[in-house]
C-alpha cells in the first residue's frame, strides 16, 4: 500500500491549475467560450510557447522529435533509467473545449511542480509529453504523434497526411517548431518505464454516478475510413435522370443503408459520418465528387471486425452508376490497462482519499498506442453533462485538482520503483 505521506500532494494548486486552463483557452479562443486549435496552427504554437515557458520556469527541458511530439523532462537522480512519461495533447476539434486534452497536460506539469515546490526529488527522470495532432480532424489519422513515436504509424506517411487545404503535415510542422523555437531535437520513440495520462471522461458515467474521479480500464477500438464516390458533372436543368451520373444520390444512399446496418440493438457500436465534401458544390450542377468519412467504434475486436468489413462491400453494391473507393486509416484495437498500473492508480486515490469508479473509455486517446511499448493507465475526471468536442464542455476545478493530486503520487511513486 502507498506509504501514507502524501504531503507533496498539497503543493498541488487548485487555482493555478484552473487560471492555466483559462489562459490556454485564449489560444484559439471562440466567441461563446470554445476552443478552436486545430494541430499544428498557429493557436497550436503558441499555447506550446507557453506551456514551454511555464515549464522552464521548474526546470524542465523541452525537446521535440521528427513527428512534432514535444517533451519537458524533469532530471531523475538516476538520469540513464528509463523515464515515466505522462501527457496528453493541446490540440482540439474545430468546436473544441477548454479541458480535452488541455487537462492531461496542465496536471502533468502541476504534478511536476507540486514536487518541485514540495523539493521532491525522483530516481527517475519524468517527461511531460504533449502529442502532436491527437485529434486528426485537420490531418487524418487522430493520434498521429503517438503512434509515429510507438512505430504504429509511418513517420513518412504522417509527414505525408494533407488537410483540406492540401498543405502537408511536414511543411505545418515546420512552421509550429519555427513559432515554438524549441531548439533540442530528439530521436523518434524511445523506452520509457511507465504512462499515464489524465482526461476529461468525455461522457456522462461519473457524473451519473457521483464519482469525482475515473480509474481507466481499457480504450474500445476505433476504424476510420474515407469514402470516395466519383460521377460525372452536368446539367441540372437539362440531364435526365436516366443520364446521370450523380455521386452525392449515390454517397446519400451508401450513408443512409450502412446507418442502418451499423445500428446495434445493445446501442455499444459508435458509427458517425462526420464530414461530408461535394464537388462542384453547385446548385445547378449534378455532383461529380463526393468524400465522406466514417468513425466506426466497438469494445469488441470481433464486432469492430464485423462491422467494420460491411462498409467496402456495400459502398460498391450501392455505388449505381457511379465509382467509389473505400480508404481506411490503421486500425486501433481495444486496449486493456496493465492491471498493477490501475491497482497502484487506485491506491493512491485511496491515499489521496478521493473517491473513485471504475470504467472503460469510449474516447480515444493517446493512452492506447503507448499501452502497446510500456504499462500505462489513465484517470478521468467527470466533464458537465458528458458533453465534449462541444464548446459548452465544462469540468469542476475540485475534481481537476483533486485527479492532479492522485496523478502526482502515481507518478512519484512510478519514479521511485527501480
Ligand atoms: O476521437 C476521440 O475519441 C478523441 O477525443 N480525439
Ligand atoms: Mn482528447
Ligand atoms: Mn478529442
Amino acid at each position: 500500500v502507498v506509504s501514507g505521506d502524501t504531503s507533496y500532494t498539497g503543493k498541488v494548486d487548485r487555482q493555478r491549475l484552473w487560471d492555466r486552463h483559462l489562459t490556454l483557452a485564449g489560444y484559439g479562443a471562440l466567441p461563446d467560450g470554445g476552443v478552436d486549435r486545430q494541430a499544428m496552427t498557429p493557436a497550436d504554437a503558441e499555447a506550446r510557447r507557453q506551456l514551454v515557458a511555464w515549464a522552464s520556469d521548474i526546470g524542465l527541458t523541452a525537446s521535440v522529435d521528427a513527428i512534432g511530439n514535444l517533451f519537458l523532462r524533469r532530471a531523475g537522480r538516476r538520469d540513464d533509467l528509463a523515464p515515466v512519461m505522462t501527457g496528453s495533447h493541446l490540440d482540439t476539434q474545430p468546436t473544441g473545449g477548454k479541458f480535452d486534452g488541455a487537462f492531461g497536460v496542465l496536471a502533468g506539469l502541476e504534478a511536476l511542480t507540486a514536487l518541485a515546490e514540495a523539493e521532491v526529488a525522483t530516481t527517475r527522470p519524468i517527461e511531460l509529453v504533449i502529442w502532436n495532432n491527437e485529434e486528426g480532424c485537420r490531418f487524418p489519422p487522430t493520434t498521429m504523434g503517438s503512434s509515429a513515436f510507438t512505430g504504429h504509424l509511418p513517420l513518412d506517411q504522417a509527414l505525408d497526411a494533407r488537410d483540406r487545404q492540401g498543405i502537408r503535415v511536414a511543411d505545418a510542422l515546420d512552421e509550429m517548431n519555427r513559432r515554438t523555437q524549441v531548439a533540442d531535437t530528439r530521436i523518434l520513440g524511445g523506452s520509457l518505464f511507465a504512462y499515464l495520462e489524465a482526461h476529461i471522461e468525455q461522457g456522462p458515467r461519473l457524473e451519473e454516478a457521483g464519482y469525482p474521479l475515473g480509474v481507466v480500464t481499457g480504450i474500445q477500438g476505433l476504424r476510420w475510413f474515407e469514402v470516395e464516390v466519383l460521377g460525372t458533372e452536368s446539367h441540372a436543368g437539362t440531364t435526365p435522370r436516366a443520364n446521370r451520373r450523380d455521386a452525392l444520390q449515390a454517397a446519400v444512399t451508401m450513408i443512409h443503408e450502412l446507418a442502418a446496418r451499423c445500428s446495434d440493438r445493445e446501442d455499444i457500436l459508435r458509427f458517425t459520418v462526420g464530414r461530408l465534401d461535394v464537388s462542384p458544390n453547385a446548385p445547378n450542377t449534378v455532383p461529380a465528387r463526393v468524400r465522406f468519412t466514417i468513425d466506426l467504434r466497438h469494445p469488441d475486436a470481433e464486432s469492430l471486425q464485423h462491422y467494420g468489413d460491411l462498409i467496402a462491400p456495400l459502398c460498391h453494391e450501392l455505388a449505381g452508376h457511379c465509382t467509389v473507393a473505400v480508404h481506411e486509416q490503421p486500425v486501433s484495437q481495444p486496449i486493456r490497462f496493465d492491471a498493477d498500473i490501475q491497482r497502484l492508480l487506485c491506491e493512491c486515490a485511496d491515499s489521496c482519499g478521493v473517491p473513485y469508479q471504475l470504467l472503460p473509455s469510449g474516447a480515444t486517446h493517446d493512452a492506447k498506442w503507448l499501452s502497446l511499448i510500456a504499462p500505462s493507465g489513465m484517470l478521468f475526471t467527470p466533464c458537465a453533462g458528458g458533453l465534449s468536442h462541444n464548446t459548452r464542455e465544462s469540468a469542476d476545478p475540485d475534481d481537476l485538482a483533486r485527479a492532479t493530486q492522485v496523478l502526482t503520487a502515481a507518478l512519484k511513486r512510478l519514479a521511485n520503483d527501480v
